[in-house]
């Protein structure tokens, strides 16, 4: 297979400013006649080879041009592509081809989930519907008919407004919809269905009404009401901080089972995974909610972040994406905890995304090459592009942002285009230079900055010293400064300090007098605070100001006096996780020397400053929840040269269970305070205070005391909530102590037996088990394969078991006999074939190989050489297991 090259960017020698589209929903196949109306593009120089369209997996039945049909020696048919040698300056085509959506389970184009059709064609799929230029920058008005049978299918949706429908013969009917806003075919979508729907009414600011539903499956009926708010909340937010209306009479979002992301922004016409549209208290968890609210909001605002202003190319993506992500983050922060949002986000980045940039797939925000689009759907697109967008917000202040936004839209309305005009609107809004900003389009990998500091008693002057570096990443061997905003303020021992910059005024957009933002742009700054009257401690990257690794040696004593008395939410959570990772890597220390961790004693501040947040009634519980949580396995991998799982695994487990011998009665006492009958609301105060109960839970249950496994299993049997009856099972599945055995047996029965109906409940059962620590996992992740609720194509099932064995349970995935790898090798030659976007998103674990100690990566090199002898590979997976093994 071939990169695809930025540089090789042409526009498009022909456009389409009309595309009629009929479907005939056949009992077998499905016919597609499509009628586009094509001229070449007056702005492009012809290159004398006629029109090549796209189209993939379609029979051919004819092809006409403007109602001649064309004989076979009039066009030429690949398995790519279709093309008309003598294609005349402006024509009508018409192309019919017949489509198995039966068949189809990759996922991409038409295909059937369970009882209905639907389509996905973000990024390349549509050409799998019909012939087309499928490509972002060829944008055009849509008319669609879809005839089906009226029984199996009376619901039959595609994008804008609905123009016509009737019956046709033999007990079908027909619908015929018109969207009057350009757009490029990946926005295209079909659904037919027996379909339920809710039904609600928007008003927009300037008063016109919207109509909005929600369809799904009749017994999903119940769980749409969170959805609906959701998405309300994100109109109306839209209109208050961007000044973005909605354009067409009707929105409606439709629920799909097999779906092989989160959701699709189509216009109009969003389609979803039920895992991210659906919840109600008893089936869905706090985070569930979360992620409806979130991805709601995500997939509407596309409507202008997306659809109105497109991509002009794939390497654009995030320009959609990193600024839809940035949008939805600070709605969600808005509508919840604004510190709790940022810290889930920012661990997710440290923890996934640098992995990402430190590994063999690391790619720029805006890459320059790929061989297939679908893997480029990565956390650097999408949350490094959020952070990217989040600096730019931050230095230019909230008005001067606003107004850059606003000329984005007004400039590019109905347009595609590039990163660089993004940056344009904000750089002619704001008069600043953005040039070196931009290198964070372009250059690949995590920066790291390594601060130093010198006290001068005397002069009462602070001397910081920052330098950045980049490390290579695959062919950018040598990287340039990058602009960075350092958010910061200094503590004393009383709190914040005065501010007080030799040489530099203070910025009035983003400055106060104890908070300030450096702005990086040399290899190395220093900085000289004046006028102090003691040592500060800096606070440094305030709310995760750039998405670097930051270095500074502070001292133990500096991070509690940080995690107590600091202004910013996420600094003093940051400095109680270095605090935990600092006595968890004693531990281990202790561990490579064959100690043995039970009973160990631990550093006496981490458990004192824990003993702290407990007792002080005044925190936030969201701030005590997130500050108690210890940093998960995989971050503190992160931390490692080389990555040793078991150490790792025991030595935090070790320091947890430390933590709950010394805080018993404090964390009993939260426990116990909880009033687990009171009714479920899904707000930031009752999941923060749920959050901080189950961490409760979480420590106490790590003393195998019969008390608590009785009372887990109580909070299990009379939970009225999801999040505490999953809480509760989470802990028994993991649960070492011998008496947990029966509990977890009846629990897992009774949890599947309630619950067998509902798929993505399920979904959780399946999780919860894959991701238990104890060491027979792998065998019950074997049998539960075989067990009827696993669905072997469906990807929230494989996401559910087989992802989340290999992604979140370092401890078995990695196992020394090299079971694990086997088994995800063997999952990832399944769907090779079956669904190949899924199975390159499994090979991840593996492109992390060069971070074990030896034995292990010969293990896994093993496994991805023998997915690279498959002589069938899909490019999905051949572009991650080849760029894994350079
Ligand atoms: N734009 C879609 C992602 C499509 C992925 C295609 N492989 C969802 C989103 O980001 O909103
Ligand atoms: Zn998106």
């Amino acid at each position: 297979p071939k990169a695809i090259q930025l540089k090789d960017y042409r526009p498009p020698e022909y456009l389409i400013d009309r595309t009629e589209l009929h479907f005939d929903l056949g009992a077998d196949k499905t016919r597609v006649t499509s009628t586009l109306t094509l001229r070449r593009n007056p702005d492009v120089t012809p290159t004398g080879k006629g029109l090549t369209l796209h189209g993939q997996e379609i029979e051919l039945v004819s092809v006409s041009i403007d109602g001649r049909t064309l004989s076979d020696n009039d066009y030429r048919l690949d398995d790519e592509t279709l093309t008309l040698p003598e294609a005349p300056e402006q024509f009508e085509l018409t192309t019919v081809g017949d489509i198995d959506p039966k068949n189809n389970t990759s996922l991409e184009g038409l295909y059937r989930s369970r009882t209905m059709y639907c389509t996905q064609c973000e990024a390349e799929g549509f050409r799998k519907i019909t012939w087309y230029l499928d490509r972002p920058d060829v944008m055009s008005e849509f008319f669609t008919t879809v005839v089906a049978d009226e029984k199996q299918f009376p619901v039959l949706l595609s994008n804008g407004n609905l123009i016509e429908q009737g019956s046709a013969d033999n007990g079908r009917h027909f619908a015929t919809w018109h969207d009057p806003h350009k757009k490029p075919a990946y926005l295209f979508a079909l659904v037919a269905g027996n379909l339920e729907h809710i039904e609600d009414t928007f008003t927009t600011m300037s008063g016109r009404d919207v109509t909005l539903k929600i369809f799904v499956e009749a017994k999903d009926l119940d769980k749409c009401g969170h959805a609906m708010t959701s998405l309300k909340n994100a109109m109306r937010w839209d209109e208050e901080q961007y000044g973005r209306e909605y354009d067409l009479d009707i929105f409606m979002i439709v629920a799909v089972d097999d779906f092989n992301m989160g959701a699709m922004e189509n216009k109009g016409l969003n389609i979803f995974n039920t895992a991210c549209v659906l919840a109600k208290p008893e089936t869905t968890t706090d985070a569930g909610f979360q992620r409806v609210e979130g991805v709601v909001a995500h997939e509407y605002f596309h409507n202008w972040s997306g659809n109105r202003v497109t991509c002009r190319d794939w390497f654009q993506l995030s320009l959609k994406e990193g600024f839809t992500v940035y949008r939805d983050a600070t709605f969600s922060a808005d509508m919840g905890s604004p510190t709790f949002k940022r810290v889930e986000d920012v661990s997710m980045l440290r923890t996934l995304q640098f992995a990402e940039d430190a590994g063999p797939m690391a790619h720029p925000v805006r890459p320059d090459s790929y061989i297939e689009i679908s893997n480029f759907y990565t956390l650097t697109i999408y949350e490094k592009g959020n952070e990217v967008v989040r600096m730019l917000a931050n230095l230019l202040g909230p008005e001067l942002f606003r107004k850059g936004t606003d000329l984005y839209f007004e400039r590019h309305d109905g347009q595609a285009v590039t990163t660089e005009d993004f940056v344009a609107a904000l750089e002619a809004v704001s008069g600043r230079d953005l040039t070196q900003f931009k290198r964070w389009y372009d250059q690949a990998g995590t920066p790291k900055l390594t601060v130093t500091d010198r006290w001068d008693e005397d002069a009462g002057e602070y001397h910081l010293t920052i330098a950045q570096t980049c490390p290579p990443t695959p062919g950018q061997p040598e990287k340039q400064p990058f602009h960075i905003p350092v958010a910061m303020g200094l503590l004393g021992s009383a709190g914040s300090l005065p501010l007080k910059i030799k040489g530099q005024a203070p910025n009035p957009e983003t400055d106060d007098n104890t908070h300030t933002v450096l702005e990086l742009t040399e290899a190395e700054h220093t900085f000289v605070f004046e006028q102090l009257p003691e040592k500060p401690v800096p606070s440094l990257l305030r709310g995760f100001s750039a998405p670097v690794k930051l270095y500074y040696g502070y001292s133990r004593d500096d991070l509690m006096r940080l995690m107590s008395g600091d202004s910013d939410g996420f600094c003093r959570w940051d400095a109680s996780q270095q605090l935990a990772i600092e006595v968890i890597e004693d531990v281990m220390v202790a561990y490579q020397k064959g100690e043995d961790l039970s009973g160990i004693t631990i550093d006496g501040r981490l458990i004192e400053a824990n003993r702290l947040l407990l007792q002080d009634d005044s925190l936030d519980k969201a701030m005590v929840a997130l500050m108690l949580s210890l940093p998960s396995e995989a971050y503190l991998g992160e931390q490692q040269d080389e990555i040793q799982v078991e150490a790792i695994h025991h030595s935090r487990a070790a320091v947890k269970r430390a933590l709950a011998e010394a805080l018993k009665p404090e964390l009993t006492q939260i426990y116990r305070a909880y009033d687990h009958g009171k009714p479920y609301r899904p707000t930031a105060d009752d999941i923060a205070e749920r959050s901080l109960k189950n961490a409760a839970l979480s420590y106490l249950m790590t003393l195998n005391e019969p008390e608590m496994i009785e009372a887990c299993e109580q909070q299990y049997r009379q939970a009225n909530n999801m999040t505490d009856a999953i809480a509760a099972v989470g802990e028994l599945v993991n649960s070492q102590a011998s008496g947990a055995e029966t509990v977890r047996e009846q629990v897992l029965a009774d949890f599947y037996q309630t619950w067998k109906d509902e798929p993505l409940v399920v979904d959780q059962w399946l999780r919860v088990q894959a991701t238990s620590s104890r060491s027979n996992t792998l065998d019950v992740v074997h049998e539960l394969e075989q067990h009827p609720a696993f669905e072997p194509n469906n990807p929230n099932k494989i996401r559910a078991l087989v992802g989340a064995f290999t992604n979140a349970n370092p401890i078995n995935f990695h196992r020394a006999d090299g079971a694990g790898y086997r088994f995800l090798g063997d999952q990832i030659l399944r769907l090779n074939s079956v669904n190949p976007q899924i199975a390159a998103r499994l090979v991840t674990p593996f492109t992390r190989w060069k971070r074990y100690p030896k034995a292990q990566q010969e293990l896994m090199h093993a496994e991805l050489e023998r997915i690279k002898a498959e002589p069938k590979l899909s490019k999905d997976v051949y572009e991650v297991v080849s760029k894994s093994l350079v």
